[in-house]
């Protein structure tokens, strides 16, 4: 008994030969950007993934099969469609068997990924304890994920939308390593740094590829979070981006579960006139990159 997995013909032969390949989440374009730019950016992520020297591997579920690798068509079917659900741990199987179209979290990708044999996955920010969690519970199942699946992750840190502090503490007690790259300090997914210490700092691809092949030789079952921090022409500096947080913030009340992520991002977008976008591109552009070389290390090791 296997999993219903549909590979494109590049993914597939990327496997065989063994060469690089980086998962790619598909929330992030159904419910993380507005169209076209989502759709302009899934193309140009997999275009950076393939200028670095890997395949780029988008997952979804689509017509009861996790698809690994998708085709433009694929592609511009779900950056258009208003109807796709997002797919978390939870919701994986049954979407499945209901035959739904579905968009992977950083969760449900982390799990199909590990499924096709893909030990590395580039998104933008992970989800983690939202602000307010002692009263909403709202924690995501992003955080568990990485405690039990072992994928690297490569993060401009988690999205600066959320209580971070707990977030460190959140991953520290699952025992999820966070890994500052080349820097010490935790970014801040829009801004290069927040006010708190990165955890561990790795300065190079290959340290990042020997220390997930060293968790597998010790047997430990989760992830690495790479925290790399958005190129510095692109940032948002927290100063600005705080307010507009808590604006943003604000105007949410009232809204739960799934649909917070989602609504806090377009808030921010509508609140900065879209600049909140442009950087958002710019940091998955730039995890895509370092991701590329990290499972060209952990290929070639
Ligand atoms: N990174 C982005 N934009 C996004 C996301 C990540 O730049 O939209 C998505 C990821 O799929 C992540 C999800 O898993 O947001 C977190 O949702 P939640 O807080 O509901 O777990
Ligand atoms: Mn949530």
């Amino acid at each position: 008994m296997t999993a219903p997995m549909k590979f494109s013909p590049k993914v597939a032969c990327a496997r065989a030969d063994g060469r690089p390949i980086v998962a790619l989440e598909s929330t992030i374009i159904t419910h993380g950007m507005p169209f076209p730019q989502n759709l302009e950016t899934a193309r140009a992520v997999e275009q950076a993934v393939r200028d670095a020297g890997a395949v780029p591997a988008t997952i979804a579920v689509m017509a009861g099969h996790i698809h690994v690798g998708l085709d433009d068509d694929q592609l511009q079917a779900l950056a258009r469609a208003n109807d796709v659900r997002k797919i978390s741990r939870a919701d994986l199987a049954v979407c499945l068997t209901q035959g739904w179209t579905g968009a992977t979290t950083v969760a449900a990708t982390m799990i199909c990924a590990h499924l096709a044999g893909i030990a590395v996955f580039a998104t933008g920010g992970i989800g983690g304890v939202h602000r307010g969690a002692d009263q909403s519970f709202d924690i995501s199942a992003d955080l568990h994920e990485l405690a039990q699946t072992p994928v690297t992750v490569v993060s401009a840190g988690a999205k600066a939308i959320l209580d971070l502090p707990k977030t460190l503490e959140v991953l520290e007690t699952l025992g999820v390593p966070v890994i500052g790259y080349q820097t010490d300090r935790l970014p801040a997914f829009w801004s290069r740094g927040s006010d708190l210490p990165a955890p561990l700092r790795m300065d190079s691809p290959a340290q990042i590829a020997a220390a997930h092949r060293m968790r597998a030789r010790l047997g430990l079952p989760g992830g690495q979070l790479i925290a790399n921090p958005i190129p510095a022409e692109a940032e948002i500096a927290h100063d600005q981006i705080a307010p507009i947080i808590e604006a943003a913030l604000r105007d949410a009340a009232g809204i739960t579960a799934k649909q917070v992520t989602p609504f806090l991002l377009n808030r921010v977008y509508e609140l900065t006139a879209g600049r909140s976008l442009t950087a958002n591109i710019a940091l998955i552009l730039n995890n895509a990159r370092l991701a590329a070389r990290i499972a060209d290390e952990i290929s070639t090791g």
